[in-house]
């Protein structure tokens, strides 16, 4: 996140105003708007940073390499705006686990180990247990989802997620009357997450929801995207997706879930109370202290878009709020 770490690599501050360079130079969309952006090109030119790179070394992980996932019901929840391209969506990431930068997770995830894996469920439950990915997509049709994802730096992609809704699987592990809120972890191991071996945040990452959040049926738990399995720098092989939620608390290669009775410690939360709430709804009208929320840039376009309530989700969701005060709660 172009967050925090003032003070821990003063070079690397970045702000939601920053777009790497090379996301839209080459897009179709900086031609057609190239007369209109001459103006813009010095801004974004001024906020590129020095040390901008071309295509990584190695040859990329192709899509090919990783299976198509069968089976895939539509789904209502869908948005039928212009998907992000596969090669954006897979090359400019946050998950820090690998690097700060947007280009490290897709260079050095390959050291990430996706099979097996197996997600533990405890806590407040009456049937605590591990679920493998394979038993969850056997017991479980998968859906397509496409969302909008939009991040807490004021950038937004549309992403063709493949997933079950989380509350499908909490149920099967039966929450007890003391299940109020959810708890998430990622795998702690820093030889295969390089990342960790800096203390950029308190490892592993750690998320949380309310339990009506968890159960509401936006909420999935996706094992691919783009018709086939997550790309470890996407989250690989599971991860939550939360869409009317800031980007981060969308939790990626997650190891453990617990139901919990009181609100959970969470990463971001944890690193910058004041910038990070628990809540982290996507919220225009409450900026970031360092930057303003009211617009994004969606990765492929040229011009900023105005960021929706909820991301756009509010119809769906903001009924859950009704009674909080979201600039307390943000
Ligand atoms: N474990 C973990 N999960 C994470 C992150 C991370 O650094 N570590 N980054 C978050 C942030 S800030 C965003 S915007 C999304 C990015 O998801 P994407 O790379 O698939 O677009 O993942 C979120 N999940
Ligand atoms: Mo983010």
């Amino acid at each position: 996140m172009g967050l925090l770490i003032k003070s821990i690599h003063p070079n690397h501050i970045r702000t939601g105003e920053v777009t790497d360079r090379s996301l839209y130079m080459r897009r179709r969309d900086f031609i057609k708007s190239a007369g209109a952006g001459l103006l813009l090109y010095g801004s974004g030119l001024a906020g590129c940073r020095s040390e901008d790179r071309s295509e990584a070394a190695e040859a990329p992980p192709t899509s090919s390499a990783l299976n198509k996932i069968h089976g895939v019901a539509k789904s209502p929840y869908s948005t039928s705006e212009e998907q992000t391209d596969y090669e954006d969506a897979t090359s400019y990431n946050n998950f820090y686990e690998f690097g700060t930068d947007k280009s490290d997770p897709k260079r050095y995830s390959g050291s990430l180990v996706t099979d097996p894996w197996s997600v533990r469920i405890g806590g407040a439950v009456a049937k605590p247990g591990t679920v493998s990915i394979d038993a969850l997509l056997r017991s479980h049709t998968p859906e397509e989802r496409i969302y909008r994802l939009r991040c807490v730096e004021a950038w937004s992609m549309v992403i063709p997620w493949i997933g079950i809704p989380l509350g499908k699987v909490l149920e099967r592990f039966e929450p007890t009357g003391n299940a109020k809120y959810v708890a998430f972890r990622t795998l702690h191991d820093p030889k295969q997450m390089p990342g960790q071996k800096r203390s950029v945040l308190e490892w592993p990452y750690r998320e949380g929801l309310r339990i009506d959040e968890a159960m509401h049926p936006l909420t999935i738990l996706a094992t691919g995207m783009y018709g086939r399995e997550m790309p470890s720098q996407n989250g690989a092989p599971l991860r939550l997706v939360v869409p009317w939620k800031y980007g981060f608390k969308s939790i990626k290669s997650i190891v453990a879930i617990d139901l919990v009775e009181s609100q959970p410690p969470t990463s971001w939360n944890m690193q910058a109370p004041r910038e990070y709430g628990f809540f982290s709804n996507v919220n225009p009208a409450v900026d970031h202290p360092r930057w303003s929320q009211r617009k994004e840039r969606r990765i492929g376009e040229f011009l900023k878009r105005e960021t929706l309530p909820f991301n756009g989700y509010a119809d769906e969701v903001a009924s859950l709020y009704s009674g909080m005060d979201l600039t307390k709660n943000y």
